[in-house]
């Protein structure tokens, strides 16, 4: 859930070439921070240029599964990983999301651990318009009509079919995996292919849809109160005085200076505004999201900025103001991520996410996951809570960039009623399946529209109190807190337990 980052225009840098993003994936490869405005995606793009010993490999999809009169293909990337497999093993099928699938979770990662214990042989296929998996020439909003999380579930399913036919795995035991939207994946392609794959684990999976999504920056909060009471309250002050100061263009060239922004500040329009603010923000919402998360063989960077290092800048009065210490981070964050200066310029945001070639902003999945977010999901971060430290980036905000980057017909109304029947398809927090465990990380914004009570004894949750998204799928270390050993441990048992059902 991903999302957050990046983004070209947020963050003016030679290495991030991708940007723009919101996050959400937790398989996907971030290279770099940025910001956006819905959800948080994670995107990367060192997946593209070092794709690692593990080959690429192709499979043929049809471009929409439901109409049987369109006969139009094209390839999917996925990935395999046989060293593990003993005959008669599980097969473990670690679904794709909102970003390129990044190939080092074919060498590393929770769920190899359990496969060479269980046997299993390993398969990532990539998420359809993401990554290399184009089925389309272009990304125009019009193309984008055969992007939803209906198709890529058909995807999963013709490409299980298929390559258990191949492989001779059609006896074998299917075990679904993913993390964030991928995660709410696996659930559902149990629940909606119970014949097709025996369990899930659908880490972090935030299930329920809603248009406007203002729990998130309330965990942000809460997880900020794991480091004192007064770290949110003092990132409150900052961001209250920072909103004070722009209501006065005479203190538009200060601001400037402070925030290191790569041009003169200009607020025209209240999108101006919000996206400023909503990409200073968007710091805190990152680090909280990622906390910890053992997440350097990804090849992600910043990985040592934490809510500590955060909250021990608000708290520190050596630094000046709150004011003062809020525009320290932006600072720390530019250098952490090699970045010259902040770009806050709205209409250049919506440029890039407007670009419809594959070898532009969309790489890093952007666009397209802005797009999932205006035709199913919503989830929309704003600050409609008084019960968070922000301010300044309300709903309309996002819903306004439906319109401005897809066009008209993407408005207020459409979305609402794309996620209600997202929520009536998928059934949100009501899933009637089994073997499908949910792990959900305490710290993580996310779980808050996931599972995080037992629906059943067949459908547990796993709670990791002190964990951020996805830390279960992350590799093991030493310094993991015992909790997060005792769910990874917990969720291999379930798995031991329901490959013999
Ligand atoms: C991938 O990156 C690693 C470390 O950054 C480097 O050692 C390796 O040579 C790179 N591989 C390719 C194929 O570029
Ligand atoms: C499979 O995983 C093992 C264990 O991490 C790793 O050593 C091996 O290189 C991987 N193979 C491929 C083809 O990725
Ligand atoms: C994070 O790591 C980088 C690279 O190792 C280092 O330069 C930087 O000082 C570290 N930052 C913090 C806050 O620890
Ligand atoms: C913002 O970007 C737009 C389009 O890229 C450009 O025309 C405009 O001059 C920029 N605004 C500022 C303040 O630089
Ligand atoms: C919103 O979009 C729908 C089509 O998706 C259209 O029928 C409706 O008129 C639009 N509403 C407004 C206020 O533009
Ligand atoms: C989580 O851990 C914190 C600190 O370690 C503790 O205060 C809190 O009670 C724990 N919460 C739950 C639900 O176990
Ligand atoms: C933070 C949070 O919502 N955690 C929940 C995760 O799931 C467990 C159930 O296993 C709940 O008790 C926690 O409250």
């Amino acid at each position: 859930m991903a999302q957050r980052e990046v983004h070209q225009s947020g963050w003016d840098s030679k290495r991030c070439v991708i940007l723009l993003g919101v996050i959400l994936d937790c398989i996907a490869l971030s290279s770099c921070l940025t910001v956006r405005q819905s959800v948080r995606l994670r995107v990367g793009l060192l997946s593209e240029m070092n794709a690692s010993d593990t080959d690429e490999l192709w499979f043929p999809q049809r471009l929409d599964h439901f109409n049987g009169a369109d006969g139009r293909v094209w390839k999917q990337r996925y990935f395999i990983n046989d060293t593990f497999y003993r005959s008669g093993g599980p097969v473990f099928l670690m679904i794709g999301g909102e970003g390129p699938a990044n190939p080092a979770w074919m060498q590393y990662g929770t769920w190899l651990t359990y496969a060479r214990m269980l046997g299993a042989f390993c398969v990532m296929l990539e998420h359809r318009f993401y990554g290399r998996s184009h089925p389309t020439e272009d990304l125009s909003t019009d193309n984008l009509r055969y992007l939803s999380s209906k198709q890529a579930l058909a995807d999963l399913a013709h490409f299980r079919t298929v390559l258990a036919d191949q492989m001779g795995f059609a006896g074998n035991k299917w075990v679904a995996f993913g993390g964030s939207y991928p995660g709410s994946l696996a659930a559902w392609f149990r629940l909606k292919y119970p014949h097709l794959v025996h369990a899930a684990v659908a880490t972090s999976a935030p299930v329920h849809a809603v248009v406007n999504f203002p729990e998130y920056l309330e965990v942000v909060r809460q997880s900020l109160t794991t480091h004192s009471p007064e770290c949110p309250q003092l990132v409150k002050k900052a961001s209250d005085t920072l909103f004070e100061k722009l209501k006065d263009p005479k203190t538009y060239d200060q601001i400037a200076k402070d925030f290191s922004l790569c041009e003169k500040l200009q607020i025209q329009t209240h999108m101006d505004l919000a996206y400023f603010l909503e990409t200073l923000a968007g710091n805190f919402m990152d680090v909280v999201q990622y906390n910890k998360d053992n997440r350097q063989f990804e090849g992600a960077i910043g990985t040592n900025i934490t809510i500590k290092v955060l909250c021990d800048i608000m708290s520190d009065p050596s630094r000046g103001e709150p004011y003062d210490r809020y525009a320290t981070i932006v600072n720390l964050m530019l250098k952490t991520f090699f970045l010259k200066c902040l770009n806050v310029n709205y209409s250049s945001y919506i440029k890039e996410m407007s670009d419809t070639a594959w070898k532009g902003p969309a790489l890093g999945g952007g666009r397209q996951w802005v797009y999932q977010t205006c035709t199913e999901f919503g989830f929309y971060q704003s600050t409609d809570s008084p019960n968070q430290p922000f301010v300044g980036f309300p709903l309309p905000y996002h819903l306004q960039q439906c319109s401005d980057i897809f066009g008209a017909s993407f408005n207020a109304s459409s979305v609402a009623d794309a996620v209600q029947q997202t929520n009536e398809y998928y059934g949100s927090y009501d899933i009637r399946s089994s073997r499908i465990v949910f792990p959900n990380g305490s710290i993580d914004p996310w779980h808050a529209l996931g599972i995080t009570k037992d629906i059943s004894d067949d459908l547990p949750a796993v709670f990791i109190n002190g964990t951020a998204h996805c830390a279960n799928m992350y590799p093991a270390r030493e310094e993991d807190l015992p909790q997060l050993v005792f769910a990874r441990d917990h969720i291999f048992s379930l798995l031991q337990k329901w490959l013999k059902q």
